[in-house]
């Protein structure tokens, strides 16, 4: 059986110089202070983006959690768009855990229109919280894997600090949306004040993701890691991974984009398959199909002994994701066996 997995990019697998960098790696403990690679990769991450320091954590979900509970104070609120992944996908922990009251803007691809983000911001008088932060997503993933411009974050962020707040960009992919864009990562990253991103995703490795912002903010951020139970021990043998991708796995993003492209035309040439190109910019394909799903379960197409896999991310939207090993040829295999298996399933 052969399987095109597109659920996600973060089924990628190590290459083989990150399974070489594990081996080798020199560990220590992290949690100590002394394990040297999570050091060297918080330096290298936070230069690449432009900020001051940065911390090596488990998920972006913890890393987006972080970031909520160091700008904010519990009883204070967040203005999120409204399809972002902290509001939909992150369990509720920043109500949960940060005891912070979200504040919801629907976004148009992602973009929070300035008049919208003032709508919401609360000043914490007698009866209301004072609203201390704006998470900005980018790229955005429900909106279809959108790349905001820079000065698309420059208004958002603006309006935010106009109004005191601080400003987090859940960049779990923001190195697609730099590369998309073709520009450097940090003028998606100058206006905000923290950012997290994945090394988990597109850049291939196995765990991880990075928090990036100033050194006070990180240091408040390394003891609530603590908290969270995110204080990791020999990190290294994982951090050496991200190293390894930070210097290696960013400029190929544009081959999972290009696939991206190909499979969204080959499936949108597919009776009864809507797709708005248009939204199609980095390595996601969101489509609509004739039938229905159980939102957030596996979606598989089969023709013989090949199977594509895909997820319901709503009840009507299935999407594709492309990666680092999934070649130009597993994205065409792919769109005939799309194709194949919803004409069998429409006879
Ligand atoms: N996204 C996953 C799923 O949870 C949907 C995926 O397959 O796309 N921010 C954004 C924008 C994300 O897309 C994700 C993961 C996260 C944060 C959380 O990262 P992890 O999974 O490392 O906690």
């Amino acid at each position: 059986m052969r399987i095109i997995d597109l659920r996600s990019d973060t089924v990628t697998k190590p290459t083989p110089e990150m399974y070489e960098a594990m081996r080798n790696a020199p560990l220590g403990d992290d949690v100590f202070g002394d394990d040297p690679l999570p050091q060297e990769l918080e330096r290298l991450a936070a230069d690449k983006l432009g900020k001051e320091a940065a911390l090596f954590v488990p998920s972006g979900t913890m890393g987006n959690l972080l970031a909520v509970l160091c700008h904010t104070q519990p009883g204070d609120g967040a203005i999120l768009e409204a399809t972002s992944h902290t509001f939909v996908f992150e369990v509720g922990g920043i109500a949960r855990i940060a005891g912070v009251l979200p504040h919801v803007v629907r976004g148009v691809r992602g973009f929070m229109a300035p008049s919208a983000i003032e709508e919401q911001v609360c000043h914490g008088d007698l009866h209301r919280v004072r609203t201390s932060l704006l998470c900005i997503e980018n790229t955005h993933n429900l909106a279809g894997g959108i790349a905001l411009t820079p000065q698309q974050v420059e208004t958002m962020a603006s309006t935010a600090r106009h109004h005191g707040m601080a400003v987090h960009l859940d960049g779990a992919r923001v190195f697609n949306a730099a590369v998309a864009l073709g520009v450097d990562v940090r003028a998606l990253t100058r206006p905000v004040d923290s950012v997290m991103f994945c090394l988990s995703k597109g850049l291939g490795c196995p765990i991880g993701s990075v928090l990036c912002g100033p050194k006070e903010f990180i240091d408040k951020a390394r003891r609530q890691r603590k908290l969270l139970g995110g204080g990791l021990r020999q990190a290294g043998v994982v951090a050496a991974c991200g190293i390894v991708a930070l210097n290696t796995m960013i400029d190929r993003l544009h081959e999972d984009h290009t696939h991206a492209r190909l499979l969204a035309e080959r499936l949108s040439q597919i009776e009864g398959v809507q797709i708005d190109l248009s939204t199609v910019q980095t390595n996601m394909v969101y489509c609509r199909l004739p039938q229905k799903f159980q939102p957030e379960t596996e979606v598989t197409f089969q023709r013989g002994d090949v199977v594509v896999k895909a997820v319901a991310i709503t009840a009507e939207q299935v999407r594709f994701v492309t990666h680092k090993d999934i070649s130009r040829e597993d994205v065409e295999r792919a769109g005939e066996v799309v194709a194949a298996s919803l004409q069998k399933s429409g006879d």
